[in-house]
């Protein structure tokens, strides 16, 4: 029987390649020259689509391929698939969760940590020589028992409050009902007053267009400037105009982003503000979670091919 012929959108490790090409025909777009022409002439056989979170399959590319029956999506953010366009057709949507939550909520922690006490400036200070010629770097605020805000209580929110709880933070969260699984942290109905009583405000949530700039001038004023805003979700859960302008007047005191509006590419304000740690987008980049993330990608693409259930559909 001929393998199903699958769109791929984006690269994957090399140690995903032999196990998709064994079992599918993988027509990998983002390697065309003209990825129009690439489309036109390959549309017609698409039965899967092979994406990334931050990739997704829009509308007009899901309306291109009429055999069209599964996109997979190697990342938990489904934000940038058009899932109306799915459900018209009945096209099932899978995702890869909770295999990469720990690692998010690692690399969170860490932003939060580097930023908090200087860790880019401080290897600055010591490769540049300074250390020598002008002696200590500047005092930094502490991390441990500060106030902790998170910004969506799902599988990577609840990892993040988990591991600040070892650092004897006070932790609320705000989402868009209380959790029964966090009975030691305080709920908080509104980012706004999430904010207000946090140091460190960490954003977590999916993304969707109910969350789009859910953390706007308001909550940036409110988090203050002696509070921090970690993001590893998405961009769009971020107003970026106002928090360029926060960060730039002293409204808030730190930013440290994972994400970025339009990615790989970023507003070049970003670039020019010391209070920020920029991140390329790597919080669930280990070797163990993107080779989880691959099986995973490839299980829910199998089991569909099968005709059985997906292991972790979205719909
Ligand atoms: C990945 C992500 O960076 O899980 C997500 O939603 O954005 C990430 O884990 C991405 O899908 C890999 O390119």
């Amino acid at each position: 029987m001929s393998k199903p012929v699958i769109l791929q959108m984006g690269a994957y490790p090399s140690w995903d390649e032999a196990p998709l090409n064994a079992d599918f025909e993988m027509r990998r777009i983002f390697d065309a020259d003209d990825q129009e022409a690439f489309l036109a002439h390959h549309a017609a056989e698409v039965r899967g689509i092979a994406t990334r979170g931050e990739l997704g399959a829009s509308g007009d590319l899901i309306a291109a391929c009429p055999k069209l029956e599964i996109v997979s999506v190697y990342g938990v953010g489904y934000d940038a698939v058009d899932l109306d366009a799915c459900r018209a057709r009945g096209i099932r949507v899978t995702n890869t969760p909770d295999v990469l939550s720990g690692d998010v909520a690692d690399f969170a922690v860490t932003m939060m940590l580097a930023q908090s006490r200087g860790i880019v400036a401080g290897d600055a200070w010591v490769r540049g020589g300074q250390w020598e010629t002008q002696g200590a770097v500047p005092l930094q605020r502490r991390a441990f028992g500060r106030r902790a805000g998170i910004l969506g209580l799902g599988r990577i929110g609840f990892e993040i409050a988990r591991r600040l709880a070892g650092f004897d933070m006070q932790i609320s969260y705000s989402d868009v009902a209380p959790k029964d699984y966090a009975p030691d942290w305080t709920f908080v109905a509104t980012p706004e007053e999430l904010a207000a009583r946090s140091d460190l405000l960490f954003v977590a949530a999916a993304a969707s267009e109910a969350t789009r700039h859910i953390v706007d001038a308001d909550v940036l004023r409110a988090l203050g400037p002696d509070g921090m805003l970690i993001n590893v979700s998405r961009a769009s859960n971020v107003d970026e105009e106002a928090l360029i302008t926060a960060l730039g007047d002293g409204t808030l005191g730190a930013a440290a982003l994972d994400v970025f509006e339009g990615e790989p590419a970023l507003d070049p304000r970003f670039r020019a503000l010391p209070n920020i740690l920029l991140q390329p987008h790597q919080a669930s980049g280990t070797v163990e979670t993107r080779k989880a993330m691959g099986a995973l990608l490839r299980a829910n693409l199998e089991a569909h091919f099968a005709g059985k259930p997906p292991v972790s559909p979205v719909i």
